[in-house]
Protein backbone atom coordinates (compact mmCIF):
# COMPACT_ATOMS: atom_id res chain seq x y z
CA UNK A 1 0.00 0.00 0.00
CA UNK A 2 1.88 3.29 -1.16
CA UNK A 3 1.26 6.46 1.12
CA UNK A 4 0.70 10.05 0.27
CA UNK A 5 3.14 11.49 2.79
CA UNK A 6 2.07 15.09 1.28
CA UNK A 7 -1.18 14.57 2.11
CA UNK A 8 -0.26 12.88 5.37
CA UNK A 9 2.58 15.62 6.19
CA UNK A 10 -0.79 18.38 5.96
CA UNK A 11 -2.02 16.29 8.77
CA UNK A 12 0.56 17.41 10.76
CA UNK A 13 0.88 21.07 9.67
CA UNK A 14 -2.50 21.99 10.20
CA UNK A 15 -2.45 20.35 13.31
CA UNK A 16 0.02 22.14 14.29
CA UNK A 17 -1.67 25.55 13.34
CA UNK A 18 -0.59 28.48 15.29
CA UNK A 19 -0.22 26.17 18.97
CA UNK A 20 3.00 26.68 20.73
CA UNK A 21 3.44 24.39 23.73
CA UNK A 22 3.51 20.68 22.53
CA UNK A 23 2.84 17.86 25.13
CA UNK A 24 4.69 14.62 23.50
CA UNK A 25 3.46 11.17 25.03
CA UNK A 26 4.47 7.94 24.39
CA UNK A 27 3.28 4.23 25.46
CA UNK A 28 4.10 2.86 28.94
CA UNK A 29 7.31 0.26 29.31
CA UNK A 30 8.94 3.03 27.28
CA UNK A 31 11.34 1.39 24.37
CA UNK A 32 13.46 2.51 21.85
CA UNK A 33 10.57 3.28 18.99
CA UNK A 34 8.77 5.47 21.28
CA UNK A 35 11.47 6.98 23.05
CA UNK A 36 13.62 7.77 19.89
CA UNK A 37 10.40 9.40 17.93
CA UNK A 38 9.66 10.95 20.31
CA UNK A 39 13.36 13.17 20.58
CA UNK A 40 13.43 13.08 17.05
CA UNK A 41 9.67 14.99 16.66
CA UNK A 42 11.18 17.19 19.97
CA UNK A 43 14.11 18.32 18.66
CA UNK A 44 12.97 19.26 15.30
CA UNK A 45 9.63 20.98 16.54
CA UNK A 46 11.71 22.82 19.34
CA UNK A 47 13.58 24.25 16.19
CA UNK A 48 11.17 25.34 14.73
CA UNK A 49 9.67 27.29 17.44
CA UNK A 50 7.89 25.67 19.44
CA UNK A 51 8.07 25.06 23.26
CA UNK A 52 8.29 20.88 23.88
CA UNK A 53 7.92 18.17 26.23
CA UNK A 54 8.00 14.64 26.64
CA UNK A 55 6.30 12.50 28.78
CA UNK A 56 6.65 8.57 29.07
CA UNK A 57 4.79 6.44 31.56
CA UNK A 58 7.42 5.15 33.51
CA UNK A 59 11.02 4.99 33.71
CA UNK A 60 13.87 4.99 30.51
CA UNK A 61 15.78 1.67 30.51
CA UNK A 62 19.44 2.32 30.77
CA UNK A 63 19.98 1.37 27.17
CA UNK A 64 17.72 4.11 25.76
CA UNK A 65 18.65 6.92 27.86
CA UNK A 66 21.49 8.25 26.05
CA UNK A 67 19.22 9.18 23.41
CA UNK A 68 16.64 10.53 25.87
CA UNK A 69 19.19 12.58 27.14
CA UNK A 70 19.31 14.51 23.67
CA UNK A 71 15.86 16.02 24.61
CA UNK A 72 15.51 15.11 28.73
CA UNK A 73 11.82 13.57 29.56
CA UNK A 74 10.12 14.88 32.26
CA UNK A 75 8.86 12.42 34.80
CA UNK A 76 4.95 13.25 35.43
CA UNK A 77 3.79 13.05 39.09
CA UNK A 78 0.40 15.02 39.35
CA UNK A 79 0.16 17.35 36.67
CA UNK A 80 0.65 17.61 32.75
CA UNK A 81 3.01 20.15 31.72
CA UNK A 82 1.57 23.76 30.39
CA UNK A 83 0.49 22.56 26.26
CA UNK A 84 -2.25 23.68 24.04
CA UNK A 85 -1.35 20.38 21.81
CA UNK A 86 -1.11 17.20 22.72
CA UNK A 87 0.84 14.59 20.02
CA UNK A 88 0.37 10.98 21.44
CA UNK A 89 3.69 8.53 19.47
CA UNK A 90 3.92 5.33 18.86
CA UNK A 91 0.28 4.12 20.47
CA UNK A 92 -3.32 3.95 19.40
CA UNK A 93 -4.84 2.96 22.58
CA UNK A 94 -5.35 4.88 25.59
CA UNK A 95 -5.06 2.12 27.83
CA UNK A 96 -1.55 1.69 26.78
CA UNK A 97 -1.13 5.30 28.00
CA UNK A 98 -0.55 3.50 31.45
CA UNK A 99 0.30 6.41 34.25
CA UNK A 100 -0.39 9.07 32.12
CA UNK A 101 -3.93 7.74 30.58
CA UNK A 102 -5.61 10.00 33.63
CA UNK A 103 -3.84 13.51 32.54
CA UNK A 104 -3.89 12.50 28.07
CA UNK A 105 -7.68 11.67 28.24
CA UNK A 106 -8.45 14.49 30.93
CA UNK A 107 -6.36 16.94 28.51
CA UNK A 108 -8.46 19.65 26.56
CA UNK A 109 -6.29 20.21 24.37
CA UNK A 110 -6.51 18.79 20.82
CA UNK A 111 -4.46 15.53 19.95
CA UNK A 112 -2.97 13.83 16.95
CA UNK A 113 -1.57 10.57 16.78
CA UNK A 114 1.50 9.56 14.87
CA UNK A 115 1.78 5.56 15.08
CA UNK A 116 2.05 2.42 13.23
CA UNK A 117 -0.20 0.38 14.89
CA UNK A 118 -3.02 -1.46 13.32
CA UNK A 119 -5.83 1.25 13.60
CA UNK A 120 -9.38 1.83 12.36
CA UNK A 121 -9.73 3.51 8.85
CA UNK A 122 -11.37 7.27 10.84
CA UNK A 123 -8.20 6.78 13.40
CA UNK A 124 -5.47 7.12 10.15
CA UNK A 125 -7.91 9.36 8.28
CA UNK A 126 -7.35 11.63 11.17
CA UNK A 127 -4.16 11.12 12.61
CA UNK A 128 -0.85 10.00 10.81
CA UNK A 129 -1.18 6.30 11.57
CA UNK A 130 1.21 3.91 8.82
CA UNK A 131 0.43 0.01 9.76
CA UNK A 132 2.31 -1.14 6.62
CA UNK A 133 5.27 1.33 8.53
CA UNK A 134 8.28 -0.52 10.50
CA UNK A 135 7.97 1.74 13.16
CA UNK A 136 6.85 5.05 14.32
CA UNK A 137 10.42 6.69 13.83
CA UNK A 138 9.57 5.51 9.97
CA UNK A 139 6.89 7.54 9.80
CA UNK A 140 8.23 10.28 11.48
CA UNK A 141 11.14 10.18 8.43
CA UNK A 142 8.40 9.90 5.40
CA UNK A 143 6.67 13.26 7.59
CA UNK A 144 10.43 14.89 7.93
CA UNK A 145 11.32 14.19 4.14
CA UNK A 146 7.24 15.22 2.85
CA UNK A 147 8.01 18.50 4.47
CA UNK A 148 11.52 19.49 3.67
CA UNK A 149 12.62 19.66 7.27
CA UNK A 150 16.37 19.03 8.32
CA UNK A 151 17.18 16.05 9.78
CA UNK A 152 20.47 17.05 12.03
CA UNK A 153 22.40 14.38 13.42
CA UNK A 154 20.89 14.12 16.55
CA UNK A 155 17.68 13.67 15.04
CA UNK A 156 18.74 11.18 12.27
CA UNK A 157 20.29 8.97 15.39
CA UNK A 158 17.19 9.16 17.62
CA UNK A 159 15.48 8.06 14.58
CA UNK A 160 18.30 5.36 14.04
CA UNK A 161 17.27 4.04 17.42
CA UNK A 162 13.67 4.19 16.79
CA UNK A 163 14.02 1.63 13.63
CA UNK A 164 16.44 -0.55 14.98
CA UNK A 165 14.58 -1.16 18.28
CA UNK A 166 11.38 -1.84 16.21
CA UNK A 167 12.95 -4.13 13.41
CA UNK A 168 15.04 -6.02 15.76
CA UNK A 169 18.62 -4.52 14.60
CA UNK A 170 16.70 -4.42 10.73
CA UNK A 171 16.18 -8.64 11.04
CA UNK A 172 12.89 -8.09 11.24
CA UNK A 173 13.62 -6.34 7.40
CA UNK A 174 11.17 -8.61 5.07
CA UNK A 175 9.43 -7.99 1.39
CA UNK A 176 9.98 -4.07 2.09
CA UNK A 177 13.15 -2.91 1.85
CA UNK A 178 12.45 1.03 2.75
CA UNK A 179 13.45 0.66 6.64
CA UNK A 180 17.29 -0.54 4.88
CA UNK A 181 17.03 2.55 2.66
CA UNK A 182 16.29 5.19 5.52
CA UNK A 183 18.49 3.10 7.55
CA UNK A 184 21.44 3.95 4.97
CA UNK A 185 19.85 7.92 4.60
CA UNK A 186 20.36 8.39 8.25
CA UNK A 187 24.10 7.10 8.34
CA UNK A 188 24.32 9.62 5.50
CA UNK A 189 23.31 12.50 7.26
CA UNK A 190 25.43 11.76 10.04
CA UNK A 191 23.47 9.22 12.33
CA UNK A 192 25.72 7.71 15.25
CA UNK A 193 24.52 4.63 13.75
CA UNK A 194 27.98 2.49 15.81
CA UNK A 195 26.86 4.18 18.97
CA UNK A 196 23.00 3.69 19.10
CA UNK A 197 23.80 0.05 18.23
CA UNK A 198 26.35 -0.03 21.60
CA UNK A 199 23.91 0.99 23.49
CA UNK A 200 20.86 -0.86 22.24
CA UNK A 201 22.85 -4.05 21.97
CA UNK A 202 26.14 -4.29 23.34
CA UNK A 203 25.95 -3.25 26.59
CA UNK A 204 24.12 -5.71 29.25
CA UNK A 205 25.14 -5.30 32.40
CA UNK A 206 26.33 -8.97 34.16
CA UNK A 207 23.18 -9.13 35.90
CA UNK A 208 21.51 -9.17 32.23
CA UNK A 209 23.37 -12.20 31.75
CA UNK A 210 22.24 -14.15 34.63
CA UNK A 211 18.58 -12.78 34.15
CA UNK A 212 19.21 -14.59 30.67
CA UNK A 213 21.03 -18.26 32.07
CA UNK A 214 17.59 -17.88 33.92
CA UNK A 215 15.03 -17.48 31.09
CA UNK A 216 16.98 -19.99 28.66
CA UNK A 217 17.31 -22.94 31.31
CA UNK A 218 13.27 -22.39 31.65
CA UNK A 219 12.48 -23.09 27.76
CA UNK A 220 10.19 -24.96 27.26
CA UNK A 221 8.69 -26.99 23.90
CA UNK A 222 5.25 -27.83 22.80
CA UNK A 223 3.32 -28.11 19.62
CA UNK A 224 5.57 -30.63 18.01
CA UNK A 225 8.35 -28.01 19.10
CA UNK A 226 6.72 -25.32 16.91
CA UNK A 227 6.08 -23.04 19.67
CA UNK A 228 8.54 -22.21 22.64
CA UNK A 229 8.23 -20.21 25.66
CA UNK A 230 9.97 -19.21 29.10
CA UNK A 231 9.21 -17.05 32.03
CA UNK A 232 10.76 -14.64 34.37
CA UNK A 233 9.83 -13.80 37.99
CA UNK A 234 9.97 -10.94 40.33
CA UNK A 235 11.85 -12.70 42.10
CA UNK A 236 14.70 -13.20 39.41
CA UNK A 237 15.23 -9.40 39.00
CA UNK A 238 15.36 -8.67 42.45
CA UNK A 239 18.51 -11.33 42.54
CA UNK A 240 19.84 -9.85 39.28
CA UNK A 241 19.61 -6.40 40.03
CA UNK A 242 17.95 -5.89 36.43
CA UNK A 243 14.94 -3.79 35.53
CA UNK A 244 12.21 -4.92 33.33
CA UNK A 245 13.34 -3.86 29.56
CA UNK A 246 16.65 -6.23 30.84
CA UNK A 247 14.35 -9.36 29.97
CA UNK A 248 13.13 -8.27 26.55
CA UNK A 249 15.76 -10.15 24.33
CA UNK A 250 14.12 -13.27 25.78
CA UNK A 251 11.56 -13.58 23.34
CA UNK A 252 13.56 -13.48 20.49
CA UNK A 253 15.33 -16.36 21.38
CA UNK A 254 12.44 -18.65 21.67
CA UNK A 255 11.50 -17.47 18.52
CA UNK A 256 14.79 -18.04 16.98
CA UNK A 257 15.60 -21.96 17.78
CA UNK A 258 15.44 -24.14 14.10
CA UNK A 259 11.64 -25.58 13.73
CA UNK A 260 9.96 -23.08 15.85
CA UNK A 261 7.53 -21.02 14.57
CA UNK A 262 6.35 -18.40 17.55
CA UNK A 263 7.62 -17.74 20.72
CA UNK A 264 6.74 -16.02 24.16
CA UNK A 265 7.64 -15.22 27.52
CA UNK A 266 6.03 -14.36 30.71
CA UNK A 267 7.39 -11.56 32.74
CA UNK A 268 5.74 -11.27 36.25
CA UNK A 269 4.78 -7.31 36.33
CA UNK A 270 3.00 -7.58 39.91
CA UNK A 271 2.21 -10.80 42.38
CA UNK A 272 -0.46 -12.76 39.85
CA UNK A 273 -0.08 -10.49 36.76
CA UNK A 274 2.03 -11.40 33.34
CA UNK A 275 3.03 -9.30 30.62
CA UNK A 276 3.00 -11.90 27.72
CA UNK A 277 5.54 -11.20 24.63
CA UNK A 278 4.94 -12.85 21.71
CA UNK A 279 7.03 -13.46 18.43
CA UNK A 280 6.63 -14.96 15.58
CA UNK A 281 9.10 -15.21 12.79
CA UNK A 282 7.33 -17.19 9.80
CA UNK A 283 3.78 -15.79 9.29
CA UNK A 284 1.84 -17.02 12.33
CA UNK A 285 -0.03 -13.75 13.37
CA UNK A 286 0.81 -13.35 17.22
CA UNK A 287 -1.72 -9.91 16.86
CA UNK A 288 -4.57 -12.45 16.93
CA UNK A 289 -3.56 -14.52 20.13
CA UNK A 290 -2.45 -11.66 21.81
CA UNK A 291 -5.84 -10.12 20.76
CA UNK A 292 -7.64 -13.21 22.17
CA UNK A 293 -6.31 -12.20 25.84
CA UNK A 294 -7.07 -8.24 25.53
CA UNK A 295 -3.63 -7.17 23.89
CA UNK A 296 -2.13 -6.18 20.85
CA UNK A 297 0.63 -5.64 18.46
CA UNK A 298 1.55 -6.68 15.25
CA UNK A 299 1.54 -9.79 13.10
CA UNK A 300 5.36 -10.29 13.98
CA UNK A 301 5.34 -9.44 17.60
CA UNK A 302 2.52 -8.91 20.39
CA UNK A 303 2.02 -8.51 23.77
CA UNK A 304 -1.04 -9.29 26.20
CA UNK A 305 -1.33 -8.85 30.13
CA UNK A 306 -3.09 -11.52 31.33
CA UNK A 307 -3.87 -12.02 35.28
CA UNK A 308 -3.76 -15.74 37.08
CA UNK A 309 -0.97 -18.23 38.21
CA UNK A 310 1.53 -18.78 36.16
CA UNK A 311 0.97 -22.45 35.66
CA UNK A 312 -2.34 -21.65 34.21
CA UNK A 313 -1.47 -18.84 32.19
CA UNK A 314 1.29 -20.78 30.44
CA UNK A 315 -1.18 -23.57 29.82
CA UNK A 316 -4.18 -20.93 28.37
CA UNK A 317 -1.35 -19.78 26.07
CA UNK A 318 -0.12 -23.04 24.88
CA UNK A 319 -3.66 -24.42 24.43
CA UNK A 320 -4.53 -21.15 22.35
CA UNK A 321 -0.96 -21.00 20.06
CA UNK A 322 -1.73 -24.96 19.44
CA UNK A 323 -5.11 -23.81 18.05
CA UNK A 324 -3.39 -21.39 15.39
CA UNK A 325 -1.36 -23.54 14.66
CA UNK A 326 -3.14 -26.44 14.28
CA UNK A 327 -5.78 -24.15 11.37
MN1 LIG B 1 6.71 1.13 17.51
Amino acid sequence: MSVDWREEAEKLVSFLGDRSHLWLVSHHSPDGDGIGSAVALALTLERRGFAVSISHPGPIPRRFRAVDAFFPSTPVASAAPPHDGLIVIDCNDPVRLGSLRRLVVGSAAPRFVIDHHPAPPEMRAENVVCPSCSSTGQVLYQLFLALGWPLETDVASALSLAILYDTNSLRLVRGDAEPLRIAAELIDRGADWAAVQRELNASRSRGQLELMRRGLDRIRFASEARLAYSWVERDDFVACDCESDDARELVNWTNEIEGVLVGFVLIEEAPGRYKVSMRSNRGVPVDRIADAFGGGGHSNAASARIDGARDEVVAALVDCFHTVLKG
